[in-house]
């Protein structure tokens, strides 16, 4: 199969050669090089070698990455270099040039009469960074002559979630298993830790938990922090801290065979965990100090606690800050992090769960630490397949936070739909409360623009495992990508993003990378259709969260009868809405200027309530149900279009998955529809 590829025009002379040519694509692809497909493209620049001014084990890893690349990708061996002898050589600098950590600078210069590329930063591991700029370049095919950037993270920390526990399973993970052997470490590396640390460094991801939230204590025992400082030291050269989920019950004694429950028990001598505790506080202490001997720059803890059977500091009376604050003391004199989760919610604190983080958090703001950050989940509810953002982004306003995302699709169809989740990921960074004034966005608030607060953070739950293609679903991987690249910048438009990613993945010809990104671009809306539409939720199966299964008409989650369908959280029902501040708190309790994406969410609406389409209600329900299905259609026949024109084992893969996705989206709407129609009393147009 060949097709021709026309990528780059060189404008102007002062390049050296750019020329096109028509290139086989490479057959048989495994997915396993993700977007760091390093294949001969049909542009050609002239490079002949990569000079390192200086070294470093993470300069070394950038000269090593741009040898591999550019040698892959122009078709000839590029070398190392160590003169400045010719053209056409990358050369690494370090500054200082006044750039932030991360940051780096790309320019075409001549020098000493020679042309040649410079890439420059304060840091190594701007150099890095600036490496994998260089390579997307030449890879997405972009003009070579505008080689003149600046480019700096916008927030520090950019962090992967691993939800894989220490059995070998993982944690609404649908890629295989976890990524990480530990059985075989700290003996035996997979070659795959590396591969796992470019492709991270490649998107500016720059830090990684782990361990699944729903923390095993033994996670902390001797033998195991050895297993992952040896993680720790393949990662650091890609600029990767390592932070561990721990439980609150670590320094508990283990578990007896009595105790049903792992959880509740620990790795340690004592009796109780409660914070004030001065052994317990001894005990982090001499944890942490144990920790840093091993792995000097460990992150930090993430901890749930309190939260769907995890302990916490409240089984001893004491509040969330008593204990984060605990671990923050522990950690502080080697500079360590606690990211201490706000997903709570229990029948105790509020009936409506959509308001417990809200009220079990927001009182406690000015109370945390300087180094405990609390980590949000976007929505107040749980990751749904759309929901408003949580009011606590705007009700800390003296407490640090963490942006906690979702990239492995829990609720939207695990491995085996298509559903793009820039465009999320976009939204909810874009979200402008708008209040203390506009601009108040959740970019802006966790880059620290807001409340001043830093370091800024942004955490992602992986969608990685140890399936060939690292991600299930091919598409996938765009997820991981998506989200390095809006977590470095989240101004970048999903659309440039998706750009990218196919030309690095898939393909450089044009129709082919427009009909692709077509289907990306609204795979997301889609599925919240074909799903849980106009602000449903919680309709899936409670087990494994896939496909539908709504149970009953009145549960924790809406209410449905003859009259109408929704959760009422205006001020006349549950008030949740105030827990927004104006002008949101208005919109979202009136019907008129509503944002009718979140209407059912907010409101519980008449069957012939008048929609601004002019549908009623249940007319926009089915509606919509059936626009997910047809979208779904489209992209099937969309995909099928390309059969030829791109790798046939990823289009034989994805077209088998796509017709899946199209029987699953009909499952939704005919279940969905059949079960409302039982309050309705209307028929299914
Ligand atoms: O939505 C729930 C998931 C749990 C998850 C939890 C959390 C890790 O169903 O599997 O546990 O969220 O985020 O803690």
């Amino acid at each position: 199969m060949t097709f021709t590829s026309r990528i780059a025009i060189l404008r102007g002379a002062q390049l050296a050669a750019i020329f096109l040519v028509s290139l086989p694509t490479c057959r048989g692809d495994d997915g396993y090089r993700l977007w760091l497909k390093y294949d001969r493209v049909a542009a050609a620049v002239n490079i002949q070698g990569v000079l390192a001014e200086s070294s470093s084990p993470t300069i070394d890893k950038a000269q090593a990455e741009l040898v591999r690349g550019l040698s892959g990708l122009l078709g000839h061996a590029v070398l190392r270099v160590k003169a400045l002898d010719r053209d056409g050589i990358v050369v690494l600098k370090k500054g200082p040039f006044g750039l932030k950590k991360g940051g780096y600078q790309i320019r075409f210069r001549t020098y000493t009469g020679h042309r040649m590329f410079l890439i420059s930063a304060d840091e190594d591991v701007g150099i890095l960074y600036g490496a994998f700029h260089f390579l997307r370049l030449v890879q997405t095919g972009q003009s070579l002559d505008s080689f003149d950037l600046r480019d700096e993270p916008r927030i520090d920390i950019r962090m992967l979630d691993h939800w894989d526990n220490l059995d070998g399973s993982n944690e609404r993970g649908y890629a295989g298993k976890p990524l990480w052997k530990w059985d075989q470490l700290p003996e035996t590396l997979d070659p795959r830790y590396e591969d796992y640390a470019r492709a991270d460094a490649s998107i500016g991801i720059n830090a990684a938990v782990l361990n699944n939230v729903n923390s095993d204590s033994r996670i902390l025992r001797a033998d195991y922090l050895k297993k992952v400082a040896r993680l720790a030291d393949v990662f650091r050269p890609y600029g990767i801290t390592v932070y561990l989920a721990v439980s609150f019950a670590s320094p508990l004694k283990p578990p007896g065979p009595e105790q049903k429950r792992k959880r509740s028990g620990g790795i340690g001598t004592l009796d109780t965990a409660d914070p004030l505790n001065p052994e317990v506080r001894q005990w982090w202490k001499s944890k942490a100090k144990e920790i840093y001997a091993l792995i000097p720059d460990f992150g930090g803890f993430l901890v749930k606690a309190n939260s769907e059977g995890m302990p916490g500091p409240q089984e001893y009376h004491r509040t969330h800050a008593d204990g984060a604050n605990m671990l923050a003391e522990a950690l502080k004199p080697y500079g360590g992090r606690v990211l201490w989760r706000a997903f709570v919610y229990g029948s105790k604190v509020d009936p409506d769960r959509a308001k417990d983080a809200n009220i079990e958090f927001a009182r406690l703001d000015g109370q945390f630490a300087d180094n405990a950050f609390i980590q949000i989940k976007n929505g107040p509810i749980d990751f749904q397949p759309r929901e408003p953002l949580s009011p606590l982004f705007v009700n800390l306003k003296k407490t640090r936070m963490v942006l906690e995302l979702q990239i492995t699709q829990e609720y939207l169809g695990h491995a085996s739909d298509l559903v793009y989740l820039g465009t999320q990921f976009k939204e909810y960074l874009g979200f402008d409360f708008g209040c203390p004034g506009p601009g108040t966005t959740v970019a802006a608030i966790i880059e620290g623009k807001v409340w001043g607060l830093r370091p800024s953070i942004i955490a992602g739950v992986a969608n990685t495992g140890s399936d060939r293609n690292w991600t299930g679903h091919e598409f996938a991987q765009a997820n991981w990508f998506a989200f390095g690249r809006l977590a470095w910048d989240p101004g970048l438009s999903p659309e440039s993003i998706a750009d990218d990613w196919i030309r690095m993945t898939l393909s450089h010809d044009e129709p082919v990378v427009g009909t692709i990104k077509s289907m990306m671009m609204g795979s997301w809306e889609a599925a919240v259709n074909y799903q849980e539409p106009l602000g449903l939720l919680h309709l899936m199966r409670a087990s494994d969260h896939y496909g539908p299964a709504p149970a009953s008409r009145v549960n924790k989650y809406f209410f449905m009868d003859a009259e109408g369908i929704g959760y009422e959280r205006s001020t006349g029902g549950s008030d949740m809405v105030s827990q927004y501040c104006s002008p949101l708190s208005d919109e979202y309790d009136s019907l008129q200027a509503y944002p009718e994406k979140y209407l059912l969410f907010f409101h519980k609406i008449p069957w012939d309530f008048r929609m601004a389409s002019g549908r009623t209600l249940w007319d926009e329900l089915c509606w919509r149900y059936d626009s997910g299905v047809g979208y779904v259609r489209q992209m099937r026949k969309q995909w099928d279009s390309l059969k030829g024109r791109i790798d046939p084992d990823i289009q034989v893969q994805v077209s088998e998955k796509l017709e899946a996705q199209e029987a699953h989206a009909k499952d939704w709407r005919n279940t969905c529809l059949g079960f409302f129609a039982t309050a309705s009393r209307r028929p299914i147009p």
